[in-house]
């Protein structure tokens, strides 16, 4: 298919990172020759998934990732994104290494490397092995010591071959969901008391810097959630509600990992889990070489309602002191998420205001759409905006050094199941045929013609 006609992107430097983006539970499948994780026991429980699928085979990648890192090699991009699997890694979470594990991903990193694709593994992408969740899992202060372990494990066999490390994917995202409203693995409903689960992948971080440091690491990141948060109305309940809802998606994380302080609040509500957490702020601000932003919209917030509310799938308890509105006027994917392009200009100006020069470099480490189809002429036009939009900051001094798409593949997407497809290249899972849509054809030629007029 034939990519549509559009203007040429504006210029990037030529030093700037391309890449798209995978992880592991989402792909990888051979889920019975590693570790059981949270998602195998989530998955395996009805009603968890929509579609009542399991990522047991997935896209089959522990098998195909040679075809795979081809097809990141033709895109042209210079960078792959994936997670470790810590249950492949270390089947109990701790202790006995497995080499087949191990083995899978030294061999994925000579592929990258022979591909001249520069590899940037996720150490932790949800999957929290089922011993350490047995244990206590992220609401115990050990998971962050047993997740440090495993990095140094991890760093030992591949780090001579790996330029630039993420440690966490979208903490937020794993308390919120996974933790306090019970939509994903393990599938908690402990509302604010999940809090600790943000503090121990906090500290989990900051230990895995230092193991990373440790073993000459130079790059080290992380990727976190963000979104403008808009406030349903200018009514004060309204506005603080969505102050509320902002602090805890977009300040949670980045004001302890770059400012060393939690938000306002937030120390209150940590101190009953917490013993020393002075102590634990200066491992969880350790610096950080650059700031993963994952963007997908834009969120409006506003007072929270009388009664449970649905939102997007999920039931949403009244106790909460805000509730999610749905955003009109803008398009929606087939997520229903709005498309919102101008909102990552917004976003990436206001993480510049407010961290000044404490923020790093930063690298869109996902951005993407759930859309259906091999024409995905949608997928382009959300791509397409968003670079702008990301170049609008960029132009207005936001030192932003990279992008990596969400996602090279169709995949196993959550509580969705199979049914969000986001990859550039479309997957038939009864055959494991790979397809390159026409964004992926876009996207190459995009790269392409950059690269040729690239200052
Ligand atoms: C990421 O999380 C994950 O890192 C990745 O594994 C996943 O496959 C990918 O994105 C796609 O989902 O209902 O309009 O308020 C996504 C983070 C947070 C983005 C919640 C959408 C709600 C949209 N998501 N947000 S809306």
């Amino acid at each position: 298919i034939p990519p549509g006609p559009r203007a040429p992107l504006p210029p990037f430097p030529r030093d700037f990172l391309w890449g798209v983006a995978t992880s592991a539970h989402q792909i990888e499948g051979a889920a019975d020759e590693r570790g059981p994780s949270v998602w195998d026991a989530f998955t395996a429980l009805p009603g968890n998934v929509k579609d009542g699928t399991t990522a047991a085979v997935a896209c089959d990648h522990v098998r195909r990732y040679r075809e795979d890192v081809a097809l990141v090699r033709d895109l042209g991009v210079g960078a792959y994104r994936f997670s470790v699997s810590w249950p492949r890694v270390l089947p109990e979470g701790t202790g006995a290494v497995s080499e087949r594990g191990l083995d899978f991903y030294d061999r994925l990193v000579d592929e990258l490397c022979a591909a001249d694709v520069r590899p940037v593994p996720t150490l932790f992408h949800w999957d929290t092995p089922l011993a350490v969740e047995e244990a206590g899992g992220w609401l115990t202060r050990a998971t962050a010591e047993r997740f440090a372990e495993y990095v140094a494990v991890v760093a030992a066999r591949i780090g001579d071959r790996v330029p630039k490390w993420i440690t966490l994917n979208e903490p937020a995202e794993h308390t919120l969901l996974g933790h306090a409203l019970g939509q994903h693995a393990p599938g908690k409903r402990l509302l604010f008391d999940a809090l600790p689960v943000a503090h121990h992948q906090l500290l989990g971080h900051g230990l895995a810097v230092r193991a990373l440091r440790a073993a000459g690491a130079q790059d080290v990141g992380v990727a976190n959630s963000h979104g403008p948060t808009w406030p349903a109305s200018d009514a004060p309940a309204d506005r603080e509600a969505a102050d509320f809802y902002d602090v805890l998606l977009n300040r949670l994380f980045s004001d302890p990992l770059l400012l060393g302080r939690y938000p306002e609040g937030v120390a209150e509500l940590l101190a009953a889990a917490v013993p020393d957490p002075a102590a634990d702020l200066k491992v969880i601000a350790e610096p950080l070489d650059w700031y993963g932003v994952n963007f997908y919209q834009p969120t409006k917030v506003g007072a929270p309602a009388e009664h449970a509310t649905e939102f997007s799938g999920v039931t949403l308890p009244p106790q909460l002191p805000f509730a999610p509105r749905e955003i009109t006027g803008h398009p929606l994917t087939d997520f229903g998420w709005p498309v919102v392009p101008e909102a990552l200009t917004e976003l990436l100006l206001a993480l510049r205001e407010r961290y000044g020069d404490r923020l790093p470099p930063l690298v869109i480490t996902e951005n993407g759409c759930s859309y259906d189809g091999l024409d995905d002429q949608d997928r382009i036009a959300y791509l397409d905006g968003h670079l702008r939009a990301l170049h609008r900051a960029r132009t207005a001094g936001v030192d932003v050094r990279g992008y990596f798409v969400w996602s090279l593949l169709d995949n196993f997407e959550w509580a969705e199941g199979y049914r969000q497809r986001f990859g550039l290249v479309h997957v038939d899972y009864a055959t494991q045929r790979r397809t390159p849509k026409a964004s992926y054809h876009w996207l190459r030629s995009a790269l392409a013609g950059l690269e040729a007029q690239a200052p």
